[in-house]
């Protein structure tokens, strides 16, 4: 039997085992959408168009903040206190290096042991993304796939260093930021940028001997955030405490995410952000198509080199360089649809 789950399926039998909730065939739906094959492509365009109709719901929660702040130790007990409600999860990851190193896959599967044991949670360590999309969209199909598949929680882990909290706050609902209390921002490495980003700052480790620092700190981030702008949501961000070991915070945390939703879903801010992603989204797909489009043609490429000599050689200024190319790849176009 073990053999005939390998086999590959049609994209109907990915559909339709991802909507009887079968974790074997999403986790292996979630291989196809991660796979750089042009044939693997096709189908996992196919699937999505599949399952589409079938996506949105669920709360989409971004979690980031620097390595060891306790991500993933958060994730185990929080996912715990969500599940106790009936809930299905599903956990994430976004990993920038895109090289995920086994030390960190280990890490994760002990951190998070009695949640990946959990019949309620699905985890997928990485969405190491495919190269078409990179890995912002590898993780978005991946989240459509677990949401048509039932679950109605999303929790996309992120390393708080570079691009990937953008990336993550462009396809999330709620965007929490954990920080240690007692370390400088700047030792932190969060820019001023991504504590605006946040929904919500959980000061994690709030425990033993750390919870007096965690306690100041929750009022310095809460001062701070007060500072701050009014997002577009309408959502004032609050400060909480958090421990994996104590569970403080946990339930807090989950009921502001409630508030949250209610109170987004009421303004109409909810689904007007989901809209707005949608078409960010879409722009960025097409752009992506746009830039790979002209490799198809391989004369075009031989022309691209021999206007990097002309550019080089100063024959012809960048600029007019770039007009000719287009107007070559337009005319390629026009000749291999004659
Ligand atoms: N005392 C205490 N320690 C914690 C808590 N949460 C995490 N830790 C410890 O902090 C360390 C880092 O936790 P992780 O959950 O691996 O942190 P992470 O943010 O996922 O780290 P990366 O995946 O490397 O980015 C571990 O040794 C945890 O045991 C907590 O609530 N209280
Ligand atoms: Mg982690």
């Amino acid at each position: 039997l073990k053999h005939t789950v390998k086999a590959r399926l049609t994209t109907d039998g990915y559909a339709e085992g991802i909507l009887r909730g079968d974790r074997i065939i999403l986790g292996q739906a979630i291989t196809l959408i991660e796979s750089n094959l042009s044939g693997d492509r096709l189908l996992a365009s196919d699937l999505i168009e599949k399952i589409i109709g079938y996506t949105g719901n669920s709360i989409r929660i971004g979690i980031t903040g620097v390595p060891g702040v306790g991500k993933s130790t958060f994730i185990e007990a929080f996912g715990k206190h969500i599940t106790s409600f009936g809930k299905k999860v599903a956990v994430l990851t976004v990993d920038p290096s895109s090289k995920l190193s086994k030390g960190s896959i280990l890490g994760d599967k002990t951190r998070m042991e009695t949640l990946a044991k959990n019949p309620m949670v699905f985890i997928r360590p990485s969405a190491a993304g495919n190269k078409l999309g990179g890995v912002a969209a590898g993780t978005r199909d991946a989240m459509l796939l677990c949401e048509a598949a039932g679950y109605e929680v999303i929790i996309i882990e992120t390393v708080g260093v570079g691009q990937s909290e953008t990336t993550v706050k462009s396809m999330v609902d709620f965007f929490l930021l954990l920080m240690l209390a007692g370390a400088g921002d700047e030792l932190q490495g969060i820019k001023k940028g991504i504590m605006e980003m946040a929904d919500a700052i959980a000061i994690t480790k709030a425990d033993g001997h750390n919870l007096e620092q965690a306690y100041k700190a929750q009022t310095e981030y809460q001062h701070a955030l007060r500072l701050s702008s009014v997002s577009k949501s309408g959502w004032e961000p609050i400060v909480l405490l958090s421990s994996a070991i104590t569970d403080l915070g946990m339930e807090k945390i989950w009921n502001a995410i409630l508030e949250f939703r209610n109170k987004t879903e009421d303004s109409g801010y909810f689904s007007s952000n989901r809209k707005d992603q949608d078409v960010t989204c879409l722009h960025e797909y097409f752009n992506m198509l746009l830039n790979s489009d002209h490799e198809r043609f391989t004369n075009l490429q031989q022309a691209v080199k021999r206007m990097e000599d002309k550019v080089t050689g100063k024959n012809i200024s960048p600029r007019a360089a770039a007009q000719k190319l287009l107007e070559d790849y337009h005319r390629a176009i026009r000749e291999s649809t004659d």
